[in-house]
């Protein structure tokens, strides 16, 4: 009788539009769908510091090599808002590092392409920022209360990471010829995999229908891209770059653009663990985890100490 009361009372709250809370009752099936998305949503945002850091000595000044700083340390702290929600589901940090590590669980497709030049980093703010922005604003909407919050904070920041992107792919489109070639070629490199970032066609995301249901997701997977393909059409029309997609058409009905899909089986192998980075990037990470072990180890001991003087 009370676990009915306790359903009756999760799916008000969801009709309500209320927040789901730690300390509330929830089902199971809820609390394992949103501990999968939230730490996957985490190791992207830590693995997503490495192509891009990869490009902080190489900036070309120094002004860009700042605010190319700012931004790859703002994608550490979005981890971090985003394991401590995960956190709040009942599962420790330790495990969500060790399912990452241990390349058990999955993070966003997009971070296993490589950055081969400074325009990658323009193509990456402004298209792989951009999608995440595009489902990141629904997620501030999202039914679970530490997710909804990290979110707000989290969209801020992209926001800024995106015109820093379109800022760099100004500076390449309107400079040299050399460099509009390059803004091109990331262009042409980076479009079918953001397209991927928003997950399989809806046909075959066997998570969206609970995801809906339970308000995790306000929107589905196809339904995002769109939005992102008519949103960007114009912004690519102004830098004066060419989609790579011959049957990009404005479609007068839908009101949006018809535009050709990204190849889903390069997408399935990416997530499986054959894109061009995936063992890298694997490797960065369990390379960084072993050599920051003293680091952890010194800030247990520090707050143990604290600790004990505070008690005192
Ligand atoms: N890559 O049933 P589906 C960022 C998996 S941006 C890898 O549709 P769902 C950043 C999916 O996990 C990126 N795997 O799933 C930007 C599922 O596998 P499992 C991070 C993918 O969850 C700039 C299976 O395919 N953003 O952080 O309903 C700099 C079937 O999919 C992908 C987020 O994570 C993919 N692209 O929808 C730095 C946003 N797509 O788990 C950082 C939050 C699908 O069943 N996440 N899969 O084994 C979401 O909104 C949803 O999880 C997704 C997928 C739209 C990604």
């Amino acid at each position: 009788m009370d676990a009915i009361n306790h359903e009756d009372r999760f799916e008000e709250k969801l009709t309500a539009g209320e927040f789901i809370e730690p300390k509330d009752w929830m089902p199971e099936i809820y609390r394992k769908h949103l501990i999968r998305q939230i730490s996957q949503h985490a190791h992207s945002e830590v693995v997503g510091m490495l192509p891009e850091g990869n490009w902080i000595t190489r900036a070309p000044s120094l002004r860009a090599k700042l605010v190319l700083l700012a931004k790859v340390q703002d994608e550490g702290g979005h981890g971090l808002y985003l394991y401590t929600a995960a956190e709040s589901l009942g599962i420790s940090r330790d495990e969500l590092l060790d399912n990452l590590l241990t390349g058990k669980a999955k993070y966003s497709s997009i971070f296993n392409y490589p950055t081969l030049t400074w325009a990658d980093i323009g193509a990456i703010g402004w298209l792989v920022d951009g999608a995440a922005i595009m489902n990141q604003v629904m997620l501030q909407r999202t039914s679970y209360g530490p997710y909804s919050r990290a979110m707000i904070r989290i969209c801020k920041e992209e926001s800024f990471h995106q015109r820093q992107g379109y800022e760099i792919m100004m500076r390449m489109a309107f400079g040299a010829p050399e460099q509009k070639a390059m803004a091109q070629d990331a262009m042409n490199r980076w479009w079918y995999p953001t397209l991927m970032m928003f997950g399989p066609p809806d046909r075959e995301s066997p998570n969206s229908e609970n995801a809906i249901k339970w308000r995790i997701k306000r929107e589905t997977n196809d339904q995002l891209r769109q939005r992102f393909v008519n949103q960007t059409v114009r912004q690519a029309e102004y830098l004066g770059l060419t989609i790579p997609d011959a049957k990009l058409k404005w479609n007068e009905e839908k009101q949006g653009y018809d535009f050709s899909e990204p190849d889903w089986v390069e997408f399935k192998s990416v997530i499986q663990g054959n894109g061009p980075c995936n063992r890298d990037r694997l490797a960065a990470r369990n390379k960084a985890h072993k050599e920051g072990a003293w680091v952890r180890e010194a800030a247990a001991e520090y707050s143990k100490k604290t600790a004990a003087v505070n008690a005192a």
